[in-house]
């Protein structure tokens, strides 16, 4: 390999940066010092018979010398052009024959629209849309939905706690359902009512493919003077039948809930196996998609509400299950997961 004097080259390179006037003198500059003709590019053809020390030696002063070589011609550019702006007078220099950057647009999230979609069908259907707050008390949470102290549910292993406590001294936790807001509503509103409440629920429990610590639930709460469970089944089917669009068996099976009496499991036909039976559906050809009931005089009473006067239902569905059925996904954790290959699918 010919001797290279990168010491005497880099000199030499140095000056004619130096002397260029403008774009064309630096397009010169550059083929002539890293050009396939230049002398660097030649010594690298025969690179490969060098010994290893050699290599590595070599090697090392080339990449010394071309990294300080764009960075003289890279500043050279910048001054050339700010030269240029000066005379024309013009602030910014830019080509405008340059491809545009394109911009990447992302979409809405499947829980996202899935809950805009159940929004969209209740809002046709005449009801409100409220918003809960995820921190409750103990209060809201289970005393004025008629669970008891005693009441499994209120275990420290099902609940998320917090340290905190309200100005009464009540200690503050994640609500573990929707169905405290139906307490707030009926404190501030007069019946009749009718709306639903979409949110997000937390519970302490092991995670599988349908059951998650943080999940979605949505409520729906009707209070009138005559209304009753047709109306509740009536307003499920047709929600269903729309939501799937296509026509949906819902099956109410007696339930308990310490907050409506009677109560109610609701369950849809399986979509995946339509209703013969598969893994999905634990071959039953039902999913359960919630609960739901008439709600209980104490509560209508908690809220200040005659119950000789009022009558109502309320339901909860998960809402993370609804949309597992949509789009025909058979793990509930996907949707938190944040795998960008799962969500550009939707
Ligand atoms: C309740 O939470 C009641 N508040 C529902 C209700 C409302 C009954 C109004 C009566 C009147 P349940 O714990 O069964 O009930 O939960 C309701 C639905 O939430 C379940 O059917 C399921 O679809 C969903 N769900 C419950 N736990 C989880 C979980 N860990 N992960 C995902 N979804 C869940």
């Amino acid at each position: 390999m010919a001797k290279l004097n990168l010491k005497s080259i880099t000199r030499e390179a140095k000056k004619e940066i130096e002397r260029s006037k403008n774009l064309k003198d630096l397009d010169f500059i550059f083929k002539k010092y890293l050009g396939k003709k230049s002398e660097v590019s030649q010594a690298l053809r025969l690179f490969k018979d060098l010994s290893g020390k050699e290599k590595q030696k070599i090697g090392k002063e080339i990449n010394t010398f071309k990294n300080s070589f764009k960075k003289e011609i890279k500043n050279k550019i910048e001054r050339i052009k700010k030269e240029d702006n000066k005379v024309s007078g013009k602030k910014d220099w830019f080509d405008i024959t340059i491809p545009g950057k394109k911009i990447e647009s992302g979409h809405l999230h499947p829980l996202t629209m899935t809950k805009r979609r159940i929004e969209e069908i209740f809002q046709k259907m005449g009801f409100e849309i409220a918003q809960g707050s995820e921190i409750e008390t103990a209060w809201y949470n289970f005393d004025a939905l008629n669970i008891p102290t005693d009441h499994p549910a209120r275990d420290a292993w099902n609940t998320l706690w917090l340290k905190e406590k309200d100005k009464n001294g009540e200690q503050f936790l994640l609500r573990t359902h929707t169905s405290p807001m139906q307490i707030h509503y009926m404190e501030k509103h007069n019946p009749p009512l009718r709306l639903i409440v979409p949110g997000k629920t937390f519970r302490r429990e092991a995670t599988d493919a349908s059951h998650n610590f943080q999940f979605y639930q949505v409520e729906g709460l009707m209070v009138d003077k005559n209304v009753s469970i047709p109306h509740l089944k009536a307003v499920i089917s047709n929600f269903f039948r729309l939501f799937f669009n296509k026509k949906v068996e819902v099956r109410l099976r007696p339930d308990f809930f310490p907050f409506t009496e009677p109560s109610f499991e609701i369950s849809m036909s399986c979509l995946a196996c339509g209703g013969k039976g598969c893994k999905v559906c634990k071959k039953t050809g039902w999913l359960e998609m919630g609960g739901s009931g008439m709600i209980h005089p104490n509560v209508l009473k908690a809220c200040k509400l005659d119950p000789k006067k009022w009558q109502g239902w309320a339901f909860g569905f998960g809402w993370d299950r609804l949309a597992m059925m949509r789009y025909k996904i058979k793990e509930i954790r996907m949707f938190n997961a944040g795998n960008l290959r799962f969500l550009k699918q939707f």
